[in-house]
């Protein structure tokens, strides 16, 4: 049995619902009455997955999507092994800084893979209709086009929630680098007597 870190960071701009993906996912909840508070800097949440004999502890960093703290943004996707870049289903303007992050993601974090989110799916649902009606056909196309997977959820639902995380932990485990870096760090560690962390 072994165990494994997984960096996970939540990028994209402010209010498309990062905090709210992330709450989803770790606590199952949504609090529809809770007014909205921006994340100031970054919040940390871990959650323990079991997957066969393999113990994984995900660390999921929420990043505040304004603007002003974009420099302390990038200190924090260093050594992620997944990023979910998010953008309102309603709002076009976000998917265009959804792009942004992709690139740039793509461009210094080679080894991190990138999950494009849409979020409030359930706004449309209900007949909201999005700034851009076309914009959920040239998201498909351009995630065709960068080979990026997409997914469309609700928080407020939890639709899809839990298949975006599951899909992450499926590619993670899959990739047998990752898990054979920490089994030779254990080896390692054994062998001079040195403790082993896994950092974060
Ligand atoms: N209807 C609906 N509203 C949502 C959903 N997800 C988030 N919201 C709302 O959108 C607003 C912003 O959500 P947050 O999760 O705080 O957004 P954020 O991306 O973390 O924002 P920053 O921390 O400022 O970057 C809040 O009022 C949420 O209740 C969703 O799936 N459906
Ligand atoms: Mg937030």
């Amino acid at each position: 049995m072994s165990r494994v870190d997984l960096k996970v960071v939540l990028l994209g701009n402010a209010m498309v619902g990062k905090t709210s993906l992330m709450e989803r996912y770790v606590h199952d909840s949504f609090n529809c009455n809770r007014p909205y508070q921006n994340t100031i800097g970054t919040v940390f949440a871990a959650k323990r997955v079991q997957v066969n004999d393999v113990t994984l502890i995900m660390g999921i960093w929420d990043t505040a999507g304004s603007e002003k703290y974009d420099a302390m943004t990038r200190t924090y996707y260093r050594g992620a092994k997944a990023a979910i870049v998010c953008y309102d289903i309603t709002k076009s303007s976000t998917f265009q800084r959804a792009k942004h992050w992709v690139r740039e993601l793509r461009s210094i974090e080679e080894n991190c893979k990138v999950y494009l989110c849409a979020t409030k799916k359930d706004l449309c649902d209900e007949g909201f209709v999005s700034d851009d009606p076309d914009i959920q056909n040239v998201v498909e196309r351009y995630a065709s086009g960068t080979q990026t997977k997409l997914f469309v959820t609700s928080s407020k639902t939890g639709e899809n929630v839990v298949e975006l995380f599951d899909e992450i932990i499926q590619d993670f485990i899959s990739n047998p680098e990752n898990l054979q870096k920490v089994e030779e760090a254990i080896v390692l560690s054994k062998k001079t007597g040195e403790r082993y962390c896994c950092a974060i």
